[in-house]
């Protein structure tokens, strides 16, 4: 990624504003929307659910904006029918959503027993998804490792992968007829980092050297469960992981190598091992002083790199790096809120700094940038030529205007999705293997650190009745789904 830049950024200048409207896609290209278990199904005691590594970080005072919990979410737990008649509506042809882990082995110990609860609710899900004509893509992990296991080390320890590959085996056997893509991981990268080592999100711990073995057990962790669904799923479902990946700009002087450590941490420390089976030697030697990375073992890296038959891809916005002087107050605009005294970038975190990007920003603070989404599907297709991908997530918080007919229009939402639909388009006309979209999110929704506070859902939740809305933005999607064409 780190020759993602300035190269690339020039091809876009014919259509610097990606408005096109009309635009054809493939009649089998996939629209559909996405959420994730703890931001939206509440239920959180229920049906034998045990607390996950979110339910004690949201109930830890200080932790999360305003004190919100997933406690309650958009109660999708209980309203999953009524959900899925919302999505049949919109005509999305594929839902991406997430498995709770706390739901199916809720201590992660398969010797303390499976939830049959938890497997009937999601076997309902996926029925009423195949009945309603939605294909079912489901994510293992979407950060809501079971607590118990958190208290046994959590991801820098090594008996998490098995625990993980056993869930994978007990959700493969129960749902692997009828899955559609299975995907192991959301985003690693927030899980290790932004987990393990910068403190903002669950379990919030500081520990650059936790962070790199997160970093290494997640990856095993994706490749065991990849044997384990292959192993148990007895229907012909598609394999995949989803990542979050940094493109980066670089200012200044040092600027290739300030990109070049951040794309190591940030991006090749996830498809280097998955798709090549190596690490890289540049990554290595970035982190040798936080740790030996002694907790790689033989055959590991065989076993993490497991073929998959699509790669997944979330893309918010870009991120700018230059070398940090050490003297200069220290910049950290990467788009996280971070705990004091954590860092996400081990090794690096004396060395880089993130400065504010130009505009215009989304209510995240994150700026918008679809050239971004163009250049990163270029970049992923010239360095995995054969590996098909998907965007799993993208999408946008924006304040909502409410009419007084309980209408919403949500305008700057509507622009942003077709610009970034516009570039993904533009990648397809160039030959890029890209199979579909996913918009982040079918609901407003929990959104982490920043609670209910941030909304991202094309469809609006109000938190007091928990009623749904779809916005403009929703309205305009199903015309896009419906029909295939970018809608005006
Ligand atoms: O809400 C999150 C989601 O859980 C993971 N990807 C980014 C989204 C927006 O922050």
């Amino acid at each position: 990624m780190s020759s993602v830049t300035s190269e690339h950024s020039g091809i876009v200048q014919g259509s610097p504003d990606f408005r096109d409207a009309g635009l054809v896609f493939p009649s089998d290209f996939t629209f559909g929307s996405a959420t994730a278990s703890y931001q939206v199904e509440g239920a959180a005691a229920e049906d034998g659910r045990l607390p996950s590594i979110w339910d004690t970080f949201s109930h830890t005072p200080g932790r999360v904006w305003n004190g919100d919990t997933g406690d309650v979410a958009c109660d999708h737990y209980h309203r999953w029918e009524s959900d899925l008649d919302l999505m049949q509506s919109l005509g999305l042809h594929a839902y991406r959503f997430s498995i709770a882990w706390p739901r199916i082995v809720p201590t992660g110990r398969l010797s303390d027993g499976v939830n049959q609860a938890g497997i009937d609710f999601y076997s309902r899900l996926v029925d009423g998804l195949l009945e309603r004509g939605i294909r079912p893509v489901a994510t293992l992990y979407h950060w809501d490792l079971p607590q118990t296991l958190e208290d046994a080390g959590g991801w820098p320890v090594r008996t998490t992968v098995d625990a993980f590959a056993d869930y994978a085996g007990v959700v493969g056997a129960a749902l692997g007829d009828r899955i559609h893509t299975w995907t192991t991981l959301n985003e690693p990268w927030c899980s290790a980092y932004l987990g393990y080592g910068q403190g903002g999100h669950a379990p919030g711990r500081h520990e650059p050297a936790a962070a790199l073995a997160a970093v290494h057990h997640l990856n095993l962790a994706h490749g065991k469960a990849l044997q384990a669904l292959r192993a148990t799923s007895t229907g012909s479902p598609e394999y995949s992981v989803t990542l979050n990946f940094h493109v980066l700009r670089g200012e200044g002087d040092g600027a290739a190598e300030a990109m070049r450590r951040i794309d190591a941490l940030a991006n090749r420390a996830f498809t280097s091992p998955m798709l090549r089976g190596v690490y890289d030697e540049d990554l290595l030697a970035d982190t040798s002083s936080v740790t030996d990375w002694s907790f790689v073992h033989d055959g590991d890296l065989a076993t993490i790199n497991q073929p998959i038959d699509v790669l997944g891809v979330n893309y918010y916005s870009t991120a700018t790096v230059r070398l940090w002087d050490g003297v200069s107050p220290k910049q950290m605009n990467d788009g996280h809120k971070a705990a004091a005294g954590g860092t996400a970038w081990p090794g690096s975190d004396r060395v880089v700094e993130f400065v504010q990007q130009p505009g215009p920003y989304t209510d995240m603070g994150w700026n918008i940038a679809p050239e971004g989404l163009l250049d990163l599907l270029r970049s992923l297709s010239a360095q995995f030529p054969h590996q098909p991908l998907m965007i799993t997530e993208n999408g946008a918080a924006f304040a909502d205007e409410v009419a007084p007919d309980g209408s919403v229009r949500d305008p700057l939402r509507v622009d942003y999705l077709r610009r970034h639909l516009t570039a993904a388009h533009r990648a397809i006309e160039e030959g890029v293997d890209l199979r579909g979209y996913f918009v982040w999110s079918l609901l407003d929704n929990f959104e982490w650190g920043y609670g209910y506070a941030k909304r991202f859902g094309i469809v609006r939740v109000d938190f007091d009745t928990l009623e749904r809305m779809p916005k403009a933005s929703a309205h305009w999607f199903r015309r896009l789904a419906q029909t295939g064409v970018l809608p005006a």
